[in-house]
């Protein structure tokens, strides 16, 4: 029970201003040399009794990022950019490889392996959330 309060306490101060939704595991791959863009993920619960949905990430480390997901056209696996990402109450999305993810264009500075990169993430309920994002190494094929 203590365990529980202790819980519902952090879970709260954390998430302020967006106490709907929990991110975990963000991170930002770093970019490609000779890249300007990259690609990020995390993973998304709604731990409340609404829908919601994620509108628009910015980044003070990027000019601009995009929400994409991978789709299948004409046989050929493209990245399409989507206008929300909507999580049903109780229940996780994961941006992940080959699946749903961020697009972030134009670094405003080198990243860094091992860096954070603060993300902004702005909710359907009209609430913004802070994150930080661990940069990580793009994995070998
Ligand atoms: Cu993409």
């Amino acid at each position: 029970m203590r365990q529980f309060i202790l819980f519902v306490l952090s879970c709260c101060t954390l998430n302020v201003l967006a106490a709907q939704t929990e991110i975990s595991n963000a991170t930002v791959r770093q970019p490609l040399p000779g890249k300007t863009l990259s690609a990020g993920y995390f993973s998304i619960r709604n731990t409340g009794t609404n829908p919601i949905a994620l509108l628009a990430v910015t980044s003070p480390q990027f000019d601009s990022v995009e929400l994409h997901a991978h789709q299948m056209t004409d046989g050929m696996m493209q990245m399409v950019e989507v206008d929300k990402i909507a999580v049903a109450p109780g229940q996780s999305v994961h941006l992940q490889p080959g699946g749903l993810h961020l697009m972030l264009f134009g670094p405003t500075q080198p990243i860094q392996l091992g860096q954070q990169v603060p993300l902004q993430l702005r909710w359907s309920d009209g609430t913004m959330q802070s994150v930080s994002a661990n940069v990580t190494r793009i994995p070998k094929q």
